[in-house]
């Protein structure tokens, strides 16, 4: 049918480093206590800010399942577990930093 307007693989792993970044210096604004680490509430807070519904619930949810080490935290080395997770889930598809 139609025609198929593709990029180019190769943008895909540049493409995705720059998400990251721009979503954790999003991410970053939420970290209220300075500690470098996005707890329960902080999340909550964020996913709040996004406009989604239940954001207590999700934060958790997405705590527990990017929280890869399961100490409580999204540190550093999680937040990209957790961007890929508020792409699918958590209503941050219209996320305003990636325009
Ligand atoms: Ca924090």
């Amino acid at each position: 049918m139609g025609k198929k307007v593709k990029p180019t693989g190769q943008e895909d792993a540049e493409a995705t480093r720059v998400r990251l970044e721009h979503f954790k210096t999003w991410l970053m604004q939420f970290d209220a206590d300075r500690d470098g680490r996005i707890n329960w509430r902080e999340l909550r807070e964020a996913i709040r800010r996004r406009g989604a519904r239940f954001a207590s619930l999700k934060a958790w949810f997405a705590l527990h399942l990017a929280d890869k080490d399961g100490n409580g935290f999204i540190d550093d080395e999680e937040v990209r577990h957790l961007m890929d997770l508020a792409h699918k889930d958590l209503a941050f598809n219209k996320m305003c930093c990636y325009g």
